[in-house]
């Protein structure tokens, strides 16, 4: 363990209800926002691993109300898996691990929220779809997500993120970041600036249609990439999905859109190639047959236009937020390198354009299925 953590994590590791001792830990680095931490225990003799994580605050301002939606949500799947009488359920949806007083989140001496989770074990997640098998898995995992919320009891979820994926606001804020320039960068992204601006007939079709009514409000997840997803390291099928920080009332297209973005290409999120960014037809097939597998039985047919748009949207909406933070001088996602949003946001605008190419063909596909 690095010193800051291992002081703080020996600290974490008596707060919550694990019955053995922390042997190490290690920085779990998938995800740009939370910090996160697998910790092994010893546990009656045998080596048992959690995760440990520490809530972003600037990202998330009200912790609570993330761990609110969080518990309704992960309780709500378990207890019907246990309707079910499936086993496994401990792999089959994340499990938090309560402190000792019973909360769900550790309020630590420096203000910070931390909590624990079951680690799923034998399991995998992966940063770019390998074969449409998988693709077709992590569709079936988030469509099955959507169907098993479709009638969660009670109050409407917390907002975590008011906003989150309003395209027009991230829009609005793209154009303020470009006016004040801060960081004099604007210069190095020309190109990219004029890319996002000429787009403005895209930013309002998913509001206006949920304005007029044709697309409604459900529960959805927000932040459906593919290394979200948990596969069996066995049999390649998906488990659970995980991040569930954004989990709250939205279009089940951002949803759909993310994973479009996040598998339709064999390349990563921030490849500095472009030559190698590419939509490909046999990944969305297999992911649109995975997601309505089961969103199929609640999608209605106005939802389902959309489907093939919303990949297109989605990856242009975060396109200009990497653009924006680059602007900003990156202060909200995590970077590892010089230029790192500015290269991720020229990869997502090299997808919007593929996405765009093949659109009409996306849209066939979904209409046959
Ligand atoms: C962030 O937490 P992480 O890395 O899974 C972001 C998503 C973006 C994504 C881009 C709360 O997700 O909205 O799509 O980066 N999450 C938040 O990789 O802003
Ligand atoms: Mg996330």
């Amino acid at each position: 363990m690095a010193n800051y953590p291992e002081a703080k994590l020996q600290e974490i590791s008596k707060q919550f209800q694990i019955y053995g001792e922390i042997l190490h830990a290690e920085t779990c680095k998938i995800g740009h926002i939370n910090e996160t931490y697998t910790a092994t225990y010893l546990q009656g003799g045998i080596q048992v691993r959690y995760i440990h994580q520490k809530i972003n605050q600037t990202v998330f301002k009200n912790p609570v109300a993330v761990m609110e939606n969080l518990m309704r949500v992960t309780l709500h799947i378990r207890a019907k898996l246990e309707a079910q009488s499936a086993r496994d359920i401990t792999r089959k949806s994340l499990t938090v691990v309560p402190t000792k007083s019973g909360r769900s989140f550790y309020h630590d001496g420096d203000g910070e929220h931390w909590r624990t989770f079951v680690f799923v074990e034998n399991a995998k997640t992966f940063e770019s779809a390998e074969t449409p098998e998988q693709a077709f898995q992590a569709g079936k995992a988030f469509g099955n997500f959507q169907k098993t919320l479709v009638d969660l009891p009670g109050d409407r979820l917390h907002e975590t993120i008011p906003d989150f994926h309003n395209t027009r606001k991230r829009f609005i804020a793209l154009q303020k970041a470009i006016a004040a320039d801060h960081c004099n960068r604007a210069q190095n992204a020309a190109r990219e600036i004029e890319f996002a601006l000429k787009q403005e007939p895209l930013v309002d079709v998913l509001l206006q249609a949920q304005a007029r009514g044709d697309i409604p409000e459900r529960i959805t997840h927000n932040d459906t990439k593919f290394n979200n997803v948990m596969l069996d390291n066995h049999t390649g099928e998906d488990l659970c999905v995980v991040d569930l920080d954004t989990v709250m009332p939205g279009i089940v297209h951002n949803d759909f859109g993310d994973m479009v973005r996040t598998t339709a290409s064999p390349t990563l999120e921030d490849e500095p190639d472009l030559s190698r960014v590419q939509m490909r037809l046999p990944m969305f097939e297999a992911l649109a047959r995975g997601y309505l597998s089961n969103a199929g039985e609640f999608l209605s047919p106005a939802e389902r236009s959309y489907l093939a748009f919303s990949g297109k949207l989605i990856t242009f909406t975060i396109g200009i937020r990497f653009l924006t933070d680059y602007l900003l001088g990156d202060t909200y996602f995590r970077v590892h390198r010089p230029d790192h949003n500015l290269d991720r946001c020229r990869t997502q605008f090299r997808l919007v354009e593929c996405i765009a190419e093949q659109e009409d063909a996306m849209q066939r596909l979904v209409d046959q299925i």
